[in-house]
């Protein structure tokens, strides 16, 4: 038998409504949602440091104050989403304990290193295109707190995008090196982008549960169909290859067909194995150290201010 708590919520979903903070829901609904917001945080977060790495070595002053903005814009998704989470019942303390830990997920694509410039341009065009693909149908996710924070960040990702297309057009425009240098980075960010999606659908476990609540619209496997139709012309524009030859629409199924994505590589990135998992991780680690000070005179400010105004 099912109770009335839970008749309701099931008819909030079937009617499109929204499932807000302070209803009853499924503790499995809620695992879930604290799960994937609290990997999306993280990701936004770690998701830093790959860029974070050519801000002081940007090629000129604009570009700096551009991807400065950028960076910023992931500390604020970041912060953002730690706040969705926070209304399902975790801490901030215990996301971020589970981060530095190693314990948590964060997105694989942040574990791949950024070695040229072109790499910020591939950033923004395949990873931030990716991010949007993927977070769009999430801004009519169920649960209100994450849907209302997905229309903000995704409007932040579109310029993010557009940033990088503009970042890669420049250097394709430019000499034979520069062509080259962004040509490399689309090849060595073009697999792990579309690894973003997650696993083949036949390999997802949370998937058919997420869309059943109406968390996730749509699944892993359709969102990368998406997201390579969105790629196709924009490379043309471009003038970049995507790097797989097998690559082509089918016009009787009205679906790409595409090579196979190294789904072992995928795995091992989640095991904690890829190129940057280690220097990711540390990074965080130290800078969540550093700053115990900050957080420490920030709590006793609040508690000062408390007393002062409780006399
Ligand atoms: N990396 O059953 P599924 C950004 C895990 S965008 C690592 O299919 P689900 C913006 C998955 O968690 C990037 N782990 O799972 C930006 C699960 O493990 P668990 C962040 C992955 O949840 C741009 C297991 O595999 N975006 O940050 C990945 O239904 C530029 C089985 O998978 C989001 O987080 C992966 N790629 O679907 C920032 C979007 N894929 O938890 C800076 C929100 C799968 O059971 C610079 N999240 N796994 O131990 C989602 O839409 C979903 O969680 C998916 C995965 C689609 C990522």
């Amino acid at each position: 038998r099912i109770s009335d708590e839970e008749r309701l919520f099931d008819e909030l979903i079937a009617n499109e409504q929204r499932i807000e903070p302070r209803d009853w829901m499924p503790e499995a609904y809620r695992k879930t949602l604290i799960r994937q917001i609290s990997q999306h945080a993280h990701s936004e977060i770690i998701g830093m440091q790959p860029e974070g790495n050519w801000i002081t070595r940007a090629p000129s002053l604009k570009r700096k104050a551009i991807l400065m903005a950028k960076v910023q814009d992931e500390a604020g998704h970041g912060l953002y989403l730690y706040s969705a989470a926070q209304t399902l019942g975790i801490t901030r303390d215990e996301m971020m304990q589970q981060l530095i830990d190693g314990r948590a997920k964060y997105s694989s694509i942040f574990n791949y290193p950024t070695p040229t410039w072109a790499d910020m341009g591939a950033i923004g065009w395949l990873v931030d295109g990716a991010a949007i693909c993927n977070q769009v149908p999430l801004c009519r996710a169920s649960y209100g707190p994450y849907g209302r924070a997905m229309v903000r960040v995704c409007k932040e990702e579109s310029f993010h995008q557009r940033q990088g297309f503009e970042i890669l057009l420049t250097l394709m425009q430019g000499t034979e090196e520069q062509r080259r240098m962004a040509q490399d980075a689309v090849d060595r960010w073009y697999w792990p982008s579309l690894a973003m999606f997650g696993p083949p659908d036949d390999r997802s476990p949370n998937s058919a549960q997420s869309m059943a609540w109406k968390i996730k619209r749509f699944s892993n496997d359709e969102l990368r169909q998406r997201f390579v139709g969105m790629l196709v012309p924009q490379a043309e524009i471009l003038g970049v290859t995507l790097p797989d030859p097998e690559l082509r629409f089918d016009e009787a199924s009205g679906r790409y067909e595409m090579g196979e994505i190294d789904w072992d590589e995928f795995f091992e990135v989640l095991r904690g194995n890829g190129p940057c998992n280690t220097e990711r991780l540390e990074r965080r680690r130290t800078a969540h150290e550093d700053g115990a000070w900050v957080r420490e005179a920030a709590a006793e400010y609040a508690r000062r201010q408390a007393s002062a105004s409780a006399l």
